[in-house]
């Protein structure tokens, strides 16, 4: 394991197996300084298990981020069944992955991730309490694409104010990669702020589906990131700003909603140097995370608006804090993350 994982530090990890039902899963506990470890539950076709331990410390890691970082009182968690979803998926599967869950007393909290959907929470909803994520007959608040897709819009516009000194994303392109569930959102308030949208997209029934909504506002190009655009916002895959695409970049700003943008920690500073604003990816796609976290708390919709609403806020202090200090906004959202765990500690008369 890279040396990376190693510091990183996880308080727990829990290899859960059954045998009768061949689930085989990972539940990794990064850090609950700030409350409860809560992250979704990855199924996904590992190669080996080391695989997929590197790859649920690491998500769990992040999730400890982007908590912190949206001011929740939760902490980070990850989960990963090993296997194919398509073939190995199961009720009694998912059932006795519930009751490691249950096991684990609320440390972790588990939502939806890729390769599981709203319909896997409520099958293992029977055997746990600690779940968040379901559809709306059964308790849950749906779907996140919305809330994710409004933190991302605000954070965008934050941002904007500080690179154009100017409210609003009137008049600028925006560039959206994917068009999915957080993307076909984001490309509708952009439209309604009188933004112009490039889309790229694969699928060509996703893009269809926007032109059909929005006209002549919405175009559609092969690919938008090194494009002629204002604004890059990478909603699709991760890790598409690299070294080569940082130098063709001709948008000023880059916000999105894809989880680990970065292909390598350095493209950070690369950015910087080329002075463009990122707002890094966990602090622009919390709304998600915020709109389960409110499942947690019963909190109403408008209050979940509202924290969503505050992402704007968040990005704003840290695009406005790394310009004040000269650094990057990757190490000024990792400085805001860092003070408010080691805050909480010392509330808590920890070291
Ligand atoms: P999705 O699966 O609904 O949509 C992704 C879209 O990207 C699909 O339409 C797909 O055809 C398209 N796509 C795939 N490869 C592409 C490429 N090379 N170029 C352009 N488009 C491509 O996923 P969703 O839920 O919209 O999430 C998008 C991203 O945001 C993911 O990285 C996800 O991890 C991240 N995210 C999503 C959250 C949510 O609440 N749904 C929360 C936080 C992060
Ligand atoms: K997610």
């Amino acid at each position: 394991r890279s040396d990376e994982l190693a510091e990183a530090g996880h308080e727990q990890v829990v290899f859960c197996r059954d045998d009768a039902t061949g689930l085989r899963a990972i539940i990794s506990i990064h850090d609950t300084t700030l409350g409860p470890a809560l992250g979704g539950t990855r199924f996904h076709p590992y190669r080996s298990e080391d695989e997929a331990l590197t790859d649920g410390l690491r998500l769990a890691q992040g999730m400890t981020f982007k908590a912190a970082a949206a001011g929740m009182a939760l902490g980070g968690g990850k989960a990963v069944i090993i296997g194919d979803p398509a073939e190995l998926k199961s009720p009694d599967l998912l059932r006795a992955y519930g009751r490691f869950i249950e096991r684990l007393g609320g440390l972790y909290v588990t939502a939806a991730d890729v390769g599981t959907t709203s319909a896997d929470l409520d099958v293992i909803g029977e055997t746990t309490r600690h779940v968040v994520g379901r559809g709306e007959h059964t308790g849950g608040s749906g779907d996140s694409g919305l809330s994710t897709a409004t933190g991302v819009f605000h954070a965008m516009r934050a941002a904007a104010r500080h690179v154009w000194g100017v409210d609003g994303l009137r008049g600028r392109t925006v560039g959206v990669e994917g068009a999915g569930k957080v993307g076909s959102h984001l490309v509708r308030l952009l439209v309604e702020e009188g933004a112009r949208v490039a889309v790229a997209d694969p699928c060509d029934t996703a893009v269809e589906r926007l032109r059909v909504a929005h006209g002549a506002d919405v175009r559609r190009l092969a690919s938008v990131v090194n494009a002629a655009v204002d604004v890059y916002a990478p909603c699709a895959l991760g890790a598409t700003l690299t070294p080569a695409t940082v130098a063709g970049l001709r948008a000023r700003l880059v916000c999105g909603a894809a989880n680990n943008q970065l292909a390598t920690s350095d493209v950070d500073d690369l950015l910087t140097e080329r002075g463009i604003t990122w707002v890094p990816d966990y602090v622009a796609n919390a709304g998600g995370l915020i709109q389960v976290g409110g499942e947690l708390w019963h909190r109403t919709p408008e209050e979940v608006a509202d924290q969503v609403r505050r992402v704007g806020d968040t990005a704003e202090q840290i695009v406005v804090g790394a310009a004040a200090e000269g650094t990057s906004t990757g190490a000024a959202a990792d400085r805001l993350v860092r003070a408010r765990l080691a805050e909480a500690r010392r509330q808590d008369g920890r070291p």
